[in-house]
């Protein structure tokens, strides 16, 4: 792999999630492949989970790791050509990339979008330099327009947590154990005595998970790169045919639920076509989330879409659309959903402390399976170079 963008170039779903189960079963079994090898990962923006996952994910795989806040230490950075450069920026970007690339083997960046210009963050500017100047292989660490990595963990998490999964389920045998997990903050195994033995046999149910991504309030302008990538991974899943029962073999025993994909959010935020393709949209928030098996709750500001001059703006103050806030009254119309989201989260303000907190949350098993997406990728690089 010499680019992680978009969902196609994982490659075939079923083939990334059973490499994800090889990953978690024993994530140290590659250290040789990273021997002398350097990840730079370098952000132009805040970061814990996709810092912190992304490095220890390099070091499990044997890899350095350097990592680079652009806005700590280095050089204020200029990015566009023919710019006389008299300002507070000391550097081009043209000259940064290369001496930046000739220090490691692989790159991952995180840039967001800077809504100054719709064209300019959904042409991918600055990642766009990075892969044509580099000369690496380049992993996207959330972009203007994309955050891969975090659709992947959340594709693995609504896998390992699809409702037809015994373990997975509390009110059935084995629900205490994963309860008891999601409570000490750990990812449930993909393997093992509380996952192994259950699946294989349910790889031929058919009843499709349903899974909606509702927008919440929040007082500032947030990018779309998280609902885009969750769009895209989830359209992509629910267009992969799920293998008969029996006929995955042990490889693929974390088998791709049947995905029926719900996008709610209030008139005016509607997702680029790109990502949102021909996925189901409904304004009801109330009504989307009837029967949902997922919550997955996201601010995010005006995509430009239908005015592409409101792009990057709060349409509403956030005052009046409080009760789009994912709480109780919405989960009690669910069937019993799981709660998602990429954190950070503000609370009161995008979901209830009482939903985040609850047995049916999954933000920290979903988190934890950053660490699982990162090493597929850096893995998949590590094999290609
Ligand atoms: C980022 C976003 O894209 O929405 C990163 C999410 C992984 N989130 C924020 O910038 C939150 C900032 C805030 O003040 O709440």
């Amino acid at each position: 792999m010499k680019l992680f963008q978009h969902v196609q170039d994982i490659g075939d779903l079923r083939v990334a999630l059973a490499e994800a189960q090889q990953v978690k079963r024993d994530r140290y079994q590659w250290q040789h492949l990273g021997r002398n090898k350097t990840a730079l990962l370098i952000f132009f923006n805040n970061s814990l989970r996709t810092r912190l996952s992304t490095q220890k994910a390099a070091m499990n795989l044997g890899m350095n790791v350097i990592v680079l806040d652009v806005n700590q230490g280095a050089w204020k950075l200029e990015t566009e050509r023919g710019v006389v450069m008299d300002g507070d920026k000391s550097e081009h970007l043209l000259e940064a990339i290369p001496v930046m690339a000739s220090y490691c083997d692989i790159i991952g960046v995180r840039s967001f979008a800077r809504f100054e210009s719709r064209q300019d963050d959904y042409e991918e500017r600055i990642l766009n330099q990075f892969i044509r100047y580099s000369g690496r292989p380049v992993f996207f660490m959330e972009s203007a327009t994309v955050h891969p990595l975090q659709a992947f963990a959340d594709l693995i998490t609504i896998a390992e947590n699809r409702p037809d999964r015994p373990t997975s389920n509390p009110s059935r045998e084995g629900g205490e154990k994963l309860r008891a997990a999601n409570e000490r903050s750990e990812a449930l195994p993909l393997t093992g005595e509380r996952g192994e033995g259950h699946l294989s046999s349910l790889c031929g149910k058919e009843r499709p998970v349903k899974v909606v991504l509702t927008w919440a309030p929040h007082p500032k302008a947030l990018p779309q790169a998280v609902p885009n990538s969750f769009a895209e991974w989830m359209n992509a899943a629910a267009a992969t045919v799920t293998p008969p029962q029996g006929g995955a073999g042990g490889e693929l025993d974390l088998a791709l639920p049947p995905i029926d994909f719900v996008v709610t959010h209030p008139e005016g935020y509607e997702l680029d076509l790109q990502f949102v393709g021909n996925a189901r949209v409904e304004y009801d928030q109330m009504k989307a989330f009837e029967g949902a098996d997922f919550i997955y709750a996201k601010n995010w500001s005006c995509p430009g879409v239908t005015r592409p001059e409101d792009y990057g703006k709060v349409l509403h103050d956030y005052h009046t659309m409080m009760d789009w806030c994912v709480g109780a009254r919405q989960m009690a119309v669910t069937n019993d959903a799981r709660f998602m989201h990429c954190l950070p989260v503000r609370r009161n303000m995008i979901v209830t402390d009482d939903v985040i907190e609850g047995p049916r949350s999954l933000v920290i098993p979903e988190a934890a399976n950053r660490e699982i997406s990162a090493q597929v990728v850096l893995k998949r690089m590590l094999e290609a170079l």
